[in-house]
């Protein structure tokens, strides 16, 4: 993502922001909790040995050293722009960032449109734990047990007309509570959108939780996409409206630099970034630099919904 002119100074109160980096600073400490994390994630990822503890979930798409990212780095390494464009800034500034009540509009081209109560609108019964290679388009990674509902769960019950051809997703836009907001980084409220066919595919998830727990704050709460094979600005986060429609959604990346963030942001390591190669990434929480793959490894599963199209110029 570009540098803005919003420092994380700006809207952390500066001694949180030193107070932050002094504990970071204690490097022997925070070394240790980090390879202590590491080392619980791969043991409970290491299914089928008995006697383990219990698996985060069912890994899709995971190559042979794939281990989930420890769960420290998961919530405290994060873009959300709403609360600073620092990666420490939403874990700090998010932290009292109230979730319930919480409101998801579904509207547009469906029969049923309406406004729904997180409560009605998840079912708990369809709520799965599933492991996910995530790619940002810094280059960077993370392998993520998510908890969600396959997002064609709510959009089927919504009804889609025959005209519907795309699905707009939209963030709540409340300055107050979202310090971020009263800065200019972004074209407010954050939008995305996905093409019907891909939001239907069997992948893509709305999450509520991360490591078996409800999503904290800085990593989307209450309710966030996640679409494996697409870089991470795609993954919208604290969701409060999904709009069923016959045109390709504005999205707030490609309105704040369009050479740079495409509509489609297929993972797509032969398609270099203006600015950076996205051949390779580095794995958070590891000190692995790894060959990125096409659709993220999940190409298998989705390529066939792009056959036809020119992945160079659709970006
Ligand atoms: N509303 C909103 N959603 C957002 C963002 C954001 O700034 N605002 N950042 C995106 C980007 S660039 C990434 S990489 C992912 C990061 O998700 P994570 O913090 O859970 O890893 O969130 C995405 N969703
Ligand atoms: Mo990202």
């Amino acid at each position: 993502m570009p540098r803005h002119d919003l420092q994380s100074s700006d809207i952390t109160p500066e001694s949180v922001y030193v107070d932050r980096r002094r504990f970071l600073a204690a490097a022997g400490l925070a070394g240790a909790g980090v390879l202590a994390a590491g080392t619980l994630a791969r043991a409970a990822f290491a299914a089928g040995r008995p006697g383990q503890q219990k698996s985060l979930g069912t890994p899709y798409g995971l190559q042979p050293n794939d281990t989930p990212t420890p769960e420290e780095d998961v919530t405290s390494y994060n873009n959300f722009y709403e609360f600073g464009t620092g990666k420490d800034d939403p874990a700090a500034n998010a932290q009292d960032f109230k979730t319930r009540p919480w409101t998801v509009k579904v509207e547009g081209m469906v029969a049923k449109p309406g406004d729904y109560q997180l409560e009605d609108f998840l079912k708990p019964s369809r709520m799965e734990d599933r492991i996910y290679r995530m790619r940002c388009v810094e280059a960077w990674s993370m392998v993520i047990p998510w908890r969600g509902i396959p997002l064609a769960d709510v959009i089927k019950r919504a009804q889609p007309t025959s005209q519907a051809k795309f699905v707009e997703f939209t963030t709540l836009l409340d300055p107050k509570r979202m310090p971020g907001q009263r800065y200019p980084v972004l074209d407010w409220p954050y939008n995305e959108g996905l093409r019907l066919d891909e939001a239907l595919h069997p992948l893509t998830l709305l999450a509520t939780g991360v490591y078996g727990k409800d999503l904290p704050p800085q990593n989307g709460a209450p309710l966030r996409l996640v679409v494996p094979w697409k870089y991470g600005f795609k993954g919208i986060k604290s969701i409060v409206r999904i709009r069923l429609t016959d045109r390709m959604p504005r999205t707030s990346w490609a309105l704040a630099n369009p050479g740079e963030y495409g509509f489609y942001a297929n993972v797509n390591p032969a398609v270099d970034h203006p600015r950076w190669s996205q051949a390779t990434e580095r794995r958070i929480g590891s000190f692995r630099r790894l060959q990125t793959l096409p659709f993220n490894g999940y190409a298998d599963q989705v390529a066939s919904l792009y056959s036809g199209m020119d992945l160079v110029r659709n970006y």
